[in-house]
């Protein structure tokens, strides 16, 4: 008799002992159906353009529907993102949207949001699927396909690099989901191709500054390097800042390429001094408000949602001045 409470109490999802949900042994937690909604945005930091046109363009969809947002912003700080999640969890959100800055220091508060019945969707960035997985801890990433940016810049190195062919790689954030798959991508594309030699690849952290100092050093541990890689615009205007000041020309003595596609990258492009960029679509506001709109209708949904990316040589640049951001 008491077995068969049990049993059923646990088919319910509830705890025999005070009815506690039992959500880390059920699926995901579930969305009701509301009018308006009331969501968190735990955004990782916002030091480059690409960080504020994907949160404004959360905030304007939000703004769209009429939902109230819960917007912190990490400061490039993974401890303070895992804080600002609990956070988000004590006022009781109906839902937590999460740009993981790492992909394993917000696993706890991914599986927190979980055991406290709140569904998290992941943006731009995923998590260490090892560790929690999308369908059974959190609903969904969203996001680009990385592995399949570092393999179209160095598509199009390959096509494009005439005589250079000694590269440095500048990495994002060390441990983020982005740089681990754009190294992947490129690194296994430029294999193939004996001409091309990666004489170095350290991380820039994603920017600007960072970028610079990296590109200062690895220059003068390679001086012979006639490619630069990075994996994000902000970080290459900093490469290019640090080869125009050891007096050198970008375009000319080194070839760059690079990931993001914001506008000053896409300037750089026009000036000659890039030679291409592969975008990384930052508009995730309608895609992510249509997505819990599913969520919440009970339908099933993949573990990964894409965006899709353009690409950006000289061939098309102008153009793409209209709608860069
Ligand atoms: O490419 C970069 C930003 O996570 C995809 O993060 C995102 C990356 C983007 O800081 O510029």
């Amino acid at each position: 008799m008491e077995l068969t409470r049990r049993k059923l109490l646990v088919v319910a999802g509830l705890s025999a002992a005070g009815w506690l949900p039992l959500h880390a042994l059920a699926a995901l937690p579930a969305l009701a159906k509301k009018d308006k909604y009331r969501v968190g945005f735990a955004q990782s930091e916002s030091n480059n353009p690409w960080r504020i046109a994907q949160t404004r363009s959360m905030r304007d969809e939000a703004a769209r529907l009429g939902y109230q947002l819960v917007y912190t912003d990490a400061a490039s700080s993974a401890a303070k993102q895992a804080a600002d999640v609990n956070s988000m969890i004590a006022q009781r959100v109906d839902l937590i949207f999460l740009t993981p800055r790492e992909d394993k220091p917000l696993v706890p508060a991914v599986m927190n949001a979980k055991k406290a019945g709140i569904p998290v969707i992941l943006l731009d960035r995923d998590v260490d699927h090892a560790m929690v997985k999308p369908g059974e801890d959190y609903v969904t990433f969203i996001g680009s396909d990385f592995v399949e940016e570092g393999r179209r810049v160095a598509q199009w190195l390959v096509a494009n690099a005439g005589d250079k062919s000694t590269i440095i790689e500048i990495e994002g954030t060390v441990g983020s989901s982005p740089a681990n798959h754009r190294k992947k991508g490129f690194d296994e594309v430029i294999k193939q191709h004996p001409k091309f030699k990666i004489v170095a690849s350290q991380s820039g952290d994603f920017s600007r500054d960072k970028g610079r100092q990296t590109a200062q050093t690895l220059l003068q541990a390679h001086p012979e390097a006639d490619v630069i890689y990075t994996h994000a615009d902000e970080m290459t205007l900093g490469a290019i800042a640090a080869l125009e000041a050891a007096g050198r020309k970008p375009g000319k003595d080194v070839l760059f390429v690079s990931i993001d596609g914001e506008k000053e990258g896409v300037k750089a492009i026009l000036e000659g001094k890039l030679g291409c960029s592969c975008e990384c679509n930052p508009m995730f506001g309608p895609k992510a408000f249509a997505t819990l709109a599913a969520y919440a209708a009970g339908g099933s949904l993949p573990g990964f949602i894409k965006n899709d990316d353009r690409f950006y040589d000289q061939s098309n640049a102008k153009e793409a001045l209209a709608w860069a951001y």
